[in-house]
């Protein structure tokens, strides 16, 4: 049972955490998007056409489907696919079409080109694809291209950014990235295509990376910066000083270095009642992104009751309240995790009692309230009435309350009403004892002499004691005054 349970918070937490991951991806997309493929690897280059082919598969045709051409940060050429595409025998569960067309020099001149493939479907998502080539002449040089693998704009990053992408020189020379950040404002959108730029000096606030013309990678280290909007510049630039051509990224990042600060409120004791306590989280908050959009995870545990097994997991999406009942005492424990929207995490645990109340016993014979240690002469012995009904307990424990009765001490009964008969015995005394035991174990007693109503009264010492002193007192004193006044008494002659 508890192991399923577990199954379920790990799945949920997957889930979640996926979706953070992925903030680009329409969520309210059905099936997973288009997958565009293209046979020109990046850097290729002609001096007449170079032939673009490739398939797209998707879960049913797509709506619009189309190619761009730009250089030097501007869209110069294009076309329709849409029409021409040829559905093929597929490779996989989806549908796949295959298509083509062709980049010619006399349509690009000498360049850098980069060509991108969209495919957009029914709920408007577009997937691009990208290829730089180099389109050239028997003299070019200092041509660069520049692509990144992925747009990162908006996400939430921690610790160090990876950049990977594409980076090359025609003719093929050693190139160099730059990377600065700096605070941005906001969302700053990057574009699948570089703006052109001239490639000077690196600043010092800048890091370089070298590498030769082709794929590269960077993990750039981002612990240090606080949490915020960060404005990235990626320069590409060719390792040769003669070329200054370059090509640059732009974009901004959400830095979430910090995990959630987390903050409860609520009860560290309390007694039992019929009543819900409540842990109020609302004030955690990630630095910096907010009070929303976090995931909650609250485990409790009872360390006196059950060790360390959760018996109340609850979680979701803001759920920054959890409520429990006060009508189980014991000594608690519950634990918050709380995972921001980058993924980062922290805990927190609060520690509380809740303290059971002992009851209060009750106890009426033959409808006389009866108080502990009492004498009670019974009128009935057959049918005498016993009533602990009125005993009382916190609400939450009134009604389960048990009722043992013992007569001298053996227990005799259950319940709290109940009737007793005397059995014929020798004896004319009994000690009847009550217990009122409530959920918790705890209890009160209240104990009662019963005196049977055939016992002979025994002679009353004590008030004979008083009697024969009282006498002896008033003959005393009577004594006295008639010394004081009276010459009869002999005296004694020297
Ligand atoms: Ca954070
Ligand atoms: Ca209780
Ligand atoms: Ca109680």
């Amino acid at each position: 049972m508890m192991k399923r349970h577990w199954g379920a918070v790990l799945l949920s937490l997957i889930a979640f955490l996926f979706l953070c991951n992925s903030v680009t991806a329409d969520t309210t997309h059905a099936g997973d998007p288009a997958l565009i493929s293209i046979d020109i690897e990046n850097g290729e280059y002609s001096s007449e056409s170079i032939l673009f082919s490739g398939i797209i598969e998707d879960d049913e045709q797509p709506s619009d489907v189309f190619w761009r051409v730009s250089k030097d940060g501007a869209e110069f050429d294009g076309g329709d696919m849409l029409g021409s595409l040829v559905e093929i025998t597929s490779t996989s569960s989806r549908e796949q079409w295959s298509w083509s067309f062709e980049l010619t020099f006399s349509a690009t001149g000498e360049c850098a080109c980069y060509v991108s493939v969209h495919s957009i479907d029914d709920d408007g998502l577009e997937v691009i694809e990208n290829r730089v080539v180099f389109m050239v002449e028997n003299n070019s040089t200092g041509l660069i291209g520049f692509l990144l693998d992925t747009d990162q704009s908006g996400q939430l990053i921690d610790s160090s950014m990876k950049v990977s992408g594409w980076l090359g020189t025609y003719p093929i020379g050693g190139v160099n990235v730059e990377i600065t950040g700096s605070l941005a404002q906001g969302l700053i959108q990057s574009s699948h295509i570089p703006q052109s730029s001239i490639c000077s000096e690196p600043s010092i606030t800048a890091e370089a990376y070298q590498f030769p013309s082709g794929h590269f990678e960077i993990i750039w280290d981002i612990s240090g910066k606080l949490d915020g909007w960060l404005e990235i510049v990626l320069i590409g630039c060719s390792s040769s000083s003669s070329n200054t051509e370059g090509a640059i990224h732009e974009f901004s990042i959400r830095v979430n270095n910090e995990p959630p600060v987390i903050k409860i409120s609520g009860i560290d004791y309390a007694l039992e009642d019929d009543i819900w306590h409540t842990f109020d989280a609302t004030l955690t908050e990630d630095p910096y992104w907010g009070r929303t959009d976090m995931y909650y995870v609250w485990t409790l545990r009872k360390p006196s009751h059950s060790g360390t097994l959760p018996v109340d997991v609850i979680m979701g999406q803001d759920i920054n309240i959890y409520s429990i009942s006060g009508a189980q005492s014991g000594n608690y424990t519950l634990s918050l995790t709380v995972y921001d929207k980058g993924g980062l995490s922290s805990e927190q645990m609060v520690i509380f009692d809740i303290k059971n109340t002992v009851p209060t016993a009750s106890l009426i014979i033959d409808g006389e309230q009866i108080l502990d240690g009492q004498e009670f002469r019974i009128s009935n012995p057959s049918d005498i009435q016993l009533d602990a009904t009125e005993s009382s307990d916190t609400i939450n424990d009134a009604s389960g309350l048990r009722c043992i009765w013992l007569l001298d001490n053996s227990p005799l009964y259950e319940g709290c009403e109940r009737s007793l008969t005397w059995l014929e015995d020798d004896d004319y005394r009994a000690e009847l004892t009550l217990e009122v035991i409530d959920d918790d174990g705890e209890f009160a007693t209240i104990s009662v002499m019963l005196i049977h109503p055939d016992e002979v009264k025994p002679f009353p010492i004590a008030l004979v004691v008083f009697a024969f002193s009282t006498l002896f007192l008033t003959y005393a004193l009577v004594n006295r005054f008639r010394g004081n006044n009276e010459q009869s008494i002999p005296k004694w002659k020297s």
